[in-house]
């Protein structure tokens, strides 16, 4: 899968996906990851990205001229176009997979008040948001996305990361059961007999009561 991602603050990637699973990912040839800085479709002395809202207001708007070149220079054939924005649609899991099946992807991120209107109206495929907070740019969203997204491209886990899941993570079927590794009893606190006893139908059956308990009491509406 190729990723472009035009934003202001390429410097803030380097780190988040230069590690880890996504940067064995890239390393392997399964994701093309390319950053591109926004200022470098500018032809202005200063490097102008952003202007005043017509009709008043506050803050600055990115303006249309610098993304529309960008994006028209970097978008290819089957490239979905997708902005950040808090008025997004919800970003879930559902929505990584559907990403996960492209095949080019390029992401672009706001900043200030946000876009001129009129890059979502004919730029934008999709626009998408993390969640109902306030964060001072796209670029913390993008990466979650990207992370979502990559982890789901054919090859990227290997089949210990993989086993486990759709069937026990948040946003399909419930929350995680509670999980235990070793000693079996650390300051006083015992892991449950249980889990100990290598009784399969006995621990099978207290995982799914733990989850469904669990669930119930944190995420309620994931059980519909
Ligand atoms: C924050 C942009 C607030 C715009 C009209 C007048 C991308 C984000 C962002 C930002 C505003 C995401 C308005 C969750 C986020 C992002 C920067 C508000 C209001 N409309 N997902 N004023 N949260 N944030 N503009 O903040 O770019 S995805």
């Amino acid at each position: 899968m190729k990723i472009d991602v035009l934003t202001l603050f390429p410097g803030m990637f380097a780190g988040p996906l230069d590690e880890s699973i996504i940067m064995r990912a890239r390393k392997a040839g399964l994701l093309d990851l390319k950053l591109h800085n926004l200022r470098d479709w500018t032809h202005d002395r200063h490097k102008t990205v952003d202007d005043r809202p017509f009709g008043g207001g506050p803050g600055m708007l990115l303006k249309p001229e610098p993304i529309f070149e960008a994006v028209e220079s970097l978008r290819r054939e089957k490239t979905r176009v997708i902005l950040m924005s808090p008025a997004g649609r919800k970003f879930d899991q559902a929505s990584a997979r559907e990403l996960a099946q492209q095949e080019d992807l390029l992401f672009v991120t706001g900043h200030y008040e946000g876009f001129d209107e009129r890059i979502r109206e004919s730029l934008a495929d999709d626009e998408l948001s993390v969640g109902d907070y306030v964060l001072t740019n796209g670029a913390l969203p993008v990466m979650v996305v990207i992370d979502a997204v990559t982890r789901l491209i054919p090859g990227v886990l290997g089949d210990d990361e993989s086993s486990q899941d759709e069937s026990f993570s948040a946003g399909s079927a419930g929350l995680e059961y509670p999980q235990y590794t070793r000693p079996a009893e650390f300051r006083g606190m015992k892991v449950p007999d249980v889990l100990v006893s290598g009784h399969h139908a006995e621990i099978e059956k207290w995982r799914r009561e733990q989850a469904k308990r669990r669930t119930q009491e944190r995420r309620p509406d994931l059980l519909e």
